[in-house]
């Protein structure tokens, strides 16, 4: 028998020597990667020093699962369609304190690491804000050390890859697999049967069984990356599932010469998880969305019930020992699956199921928009989830039978509260399915929470009212301070200390420094490397030159007409005919920047796109508005873009119309960067203005209150836009042709919505934003009023922190003890 000693094979991971480092890398470079040093390129540098990061990772991570067991801690369960995840690489080195160690050792084997960090794909599996946020909720998860687990689908292609043609927006495939993922691991032993179809029998013994017989079956597996927290105090995992067949060839279909038929199985598995939906608004109930919230939804349900079972053999502790948090109504499902499980699989009785579900689930709302509000025809429903429909007719009886015998609920409120919607064609509510399924149902800034109180869950807030709470977004400071912009973090930590690192607050020690013209010159220099760096970007992505001494004004999102890019392009051709008709004005030079993907079928997002390049051409091309304003649009937004951005405003456009964004988390993270922000009070915006102060950030427009008056009593554009000349001119150059010489009719229709509903109010607060621009130039002539205001915003921003967003789902949702 060979003795093998533990440490023999082991390298020593805990050491942060360069040397040591620049060992592991060669070995990994050697072994695992198969290359040999002198033939390696960057990328086989990269894939090296991934695997060297995730060896560091290993032993941590299973000391946080051991814990957990150990300690019989809760676990939460974060389910969420989309992780916005972006690079790992930095933010895996940096919480693991490797960065400078790990620098050293690749420049000592002639690689620069910031060269390899760029080549690592941007894993884009989610749409925006809402993905976004689970993945910074991943990070500060792990950072406060809560026992957690993400779980999602591992799409192969993420949300496509934006190219611009002649100003117009395309979509290609994303292929973030390209290379492999080096951070994944396969759990093959982690695969469990999801069935669709078929139908449901009933045996009368005792109490009664139902028996779901699908007519198709895939098997889920799972893969999961490690997630790191800050120091690596903690490390917790992300499981995304893959769809595969039982069968992956029929091989009866294929001997009898049906080559296409015997991989049919396979297909459909295949095509479960190949694709991230590429909107955030519900078009119209596929059947393949429904196909991969449920599927997703009953593999983490079976995953978290065995686990659950293994550990404690019971789940009358269901509750106190799992917190499973719905990330928007996508995994709604998960009510019906849980109850499913519990009562035919696990035997349960219904209401004891009912008791341990709702204990269980928590809901987070992310949108009031109508058309996002998801629900699914009931003949789809039942075809596809025979079972799943018929719990949720038992739990929907029950539900009505005490709001109208216990609350005296009204023949409306019954329609409200129903799960079925009957105004048309029969659908299930998702919303309102989450919503009586989960003890907590939270808004994600104080006004949201308001507004689903008084509009979407007005009745059901009746009934439950405990349930709904307000938890406001957070961001991760770590990737979007210290990662993204080094040159601020080293001036901070020179400043007051490293200390900030560990507690985000700290910042507030800067204030005294907001006024130090020393400070103030080293801040300002900081942001103008930023803009240099984005400067560069620029020229070599678009050819085309910004002076970083010019106003940086961002506008990045997705394009929504409620996010209203179209209210800042028209403000850009007002500004435009203005310094052409007075070029011997003391103008501040401005670059307005914008970027953001547009849904593939949304046609106005598509088209105002093309509006922001066309305008983009015209100015750019003008000689007497040359070097004071300048208008960008760059391709193929995501979170590796925003790390350049963000760090490089000036100034933030949040002017979404009032009532609309639910929180915003953008605005968040260029405000810490030091950035002013020019915005409605709206979303999270309400709250940054009371961190930072009213003199420390520009409001204009109307309020939430003032829209929903205006929408309710008539609201007439028309002639709002008869009394504003700068407006009525903007709209008459655009609808003209002015921008579109070879289409002169392209922007018509757009211009014509506004004349005639202007659904998104931009009309009723063009002349607030125009005069509240106008303002923002006079804050930039005074740059020690500039800098005092932008230091400020930075110092004043730690609350944000998702750190503390966490800690709050922690002690008010979860009962996780921290
Ligand atoms: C909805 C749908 C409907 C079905 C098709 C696919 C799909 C994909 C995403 C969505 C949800 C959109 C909701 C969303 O992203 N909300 C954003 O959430 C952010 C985080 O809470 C918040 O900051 C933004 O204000 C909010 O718009």
């Amino acid at each position: 028998m060979i003795n093998i000693s533990e440490t023999a094979h082991k390298p020593n991971l805990q050491s942060t020597e360069p040397d040591v480092l620049a060992a592991e890398i060669i070995d990994r470079l050697t072994y695992s990667v198969g290359k040999d040093r002198s033939v390696a390129n960057n990328n086989d540098w990269l894939q090296a020093t991934i695997l060297v990061t995730r060896d560091r990772t290993i032993d941590q991570w299973m000391e946080s699962t051991r814990e957990t067991y150990r300690t019989e801690g809760k676990r939460v369960y974060y389910l969420s369609l989309e992780f916005l995840i972006g690079r790992l690489m930095r933010d895996a080195v940096t919480n693991l304190g490797l960065m400078d160690p790990m620098r050293e050792a690749l420049k000592s084997l002639g690689v620069e690491f910031d060269v390899i960090a760029e080549m690592e794909a941007d894993a884009a599996l989610g749409n925006g804000g809402l993905g976004r946020l689970a993945a910074c909720f991943m990070e500060s998860m792990a950072t406060v050390g809560v026992p957690a687990f993400g779980y999602g689908i591992r799409y192969r292609h993420g949300l496509f890859s934006q190219r611009i043609k002649d100003g117009w927006q395309q979509e290609y495939p994303e292929t973030w697999l390209e290379h492999g993922n080096r951070w994944e691991f396969d759990r093959r032993e982690s695969a469990y049967e999801v069935g669709f179809g078929g139908s449901v029998s009933f045996e009368e013994n005792g109490e009664g069984k139902y028996t779901w017989h699908p007519a198709e079956r895939v098997i889920a597996t799972a893969y999961d990356t490690p997630i790191v927290g800050w120091k690596a105090e903690r490390i917790n995992t992300l499981r995304l599932w893959n769809a595969e067949p039982v069968d992956p060839i029929r091989l009866d279909a294929f001997n009898r010469g049906d080559h296409i038929g015997s991989l049919h199985q396979s297909n459909r598995a295949d095509a479960l998880t190949r694709v991230l939906y590429p909107a955030d608004t519900s078009e119209a109930g596929q059947a393949l969305r429904l196909r991969q919230e449920y599927f997703f939804s009953s593999a983490s349900l079976q995953d978290i019930l065995r686990r659950h079972h293994q550990q404690y053999e019971t789940f009358d502790n269901l509750p106190e020992k799992v917190a499973v948090q719905l990330n928007d109504t996508h995994p709604a499902v998960c009510v019906a699956e849980l109850m499913r499980l519990l009562v035919d699989i696990y035997g349960l009785e219904f209401g004891k199921a009912w008791e341990l579900t709702t204990g269980t689930i928590a809901y987070t709302n992310h949108t009031l928009l109508p058309e996002a509000l998801e629900s699914w025809p009931v003949p789809l429903f039942e075809g596809m989830l025979p079972r799943n429909m018929q719990i949720i007719y038992e739990i929907n009886a029950r539900l009505l039978k005490s709001a109208r015998n216990e609350h005296g609920a009204s023949d409306d409120a019954i329609r409200e509260i129903s799960l079925i919607d009957e105004s048309g064609e029969r659908r299930v509510r998702m919303g309102n399915l989450a919503f009586v399924g989960a003890h907590s149902i939270n808004g994600v800034s104080e006004l949201h929470t308001d507004l689903m109180k008084q509009t979407v869950f007005r009745n059901l807030h009746e009934m439950f009212p405990d349930r709904i709470n307000a938890k406001t977004n957070g961001i991760t400071p770590r990737r979007w301070l210290t990662q993204c912009n080094p040159g601020l973090t080293s001036l901070i930590s020179d400043t007051i200390g490293r200390e900030f690192q560990d507690d985000i607050t700290l910042l507030k020690e800067l204030e005294p420094y907001a006024d130090d013209a020393a400070f103030q010159e080293k801040f300002a220099a900081a942001k103008r490397e930023n803009k240099v760096a984005l400067s560069n970007l620029v020229r070599e992505r678009m050819g085309l030159s910004i002076s970083p001494d010019t106003m940086f004004d961002i506008q990045i999102k997705r394009i929504h007409e409620y996010k209203r890019q179209l209210l800042n392009i028209i403000e850009a051709v007002s500004l435009f005919d203005q310094i052409r008709s007075h070029p011997e004005k003391d103008w501040v030079p401005r670059v307005k920047i914008f970027a953001g993907k547009a849904a593939p079928t949304y046609h106005n997002a598509k088209l105002i796109i093309k509006l922001a390049n066309d305008v983009a051409r015209v100015i750019n091309a003008d000689p007497t508005v040359r070097d004071i304003l300048k208008v960008v649009f760059i391709p193929n937004y995501n979170v590796s873009l925003a790390e350049m951005l963000v760090p490089a405003a000036d100034l933030s456009e949040q002017i979404s119309t009032a009532g609309m964004e639910a929180s915003g988390t953008g605005n968040m993270k260029f405000a810490l960067n030091g950035a002013l922000t020019i915005g409605t009070l709206d979303g999270a915006n309400v709250e940054i203005r009371e961190q930072v102060g009213e003199d420390n950030i520009v409001i204009f427009g109307l309020t939430a209150e003032e829209v929903a008056e205006k929408r309710a009593n008539g609201y007439d554009p028309r002639e709002l836009i008869a009394g504003s000349p700068e407006l009525s001119q903007a709209l008459r150059a655009i609808a003209s042709g002015v921008f579109s010489p070879d289409d002169p009719h392209r922007y018509r229709d757009l211009v014509e919505g506004l004349y005639s509903h202007d659904w998104f109010m931009v009309a009723a607060d063009f002349d607030s934003f125009s005069e509240a621009q106008r303002e923002v130039d006079a804050l930039w002539n005074d740059p020690s009023v500039w800098r005092n205001k932008t230091i400020l915003n930075t110092a004043r921003m730690g609350w944000f922190s998702s750190d503390r967003t966490i800690r709050e789902y922690s002690r008010d949702i979860w009962n996780v003890p921290l």
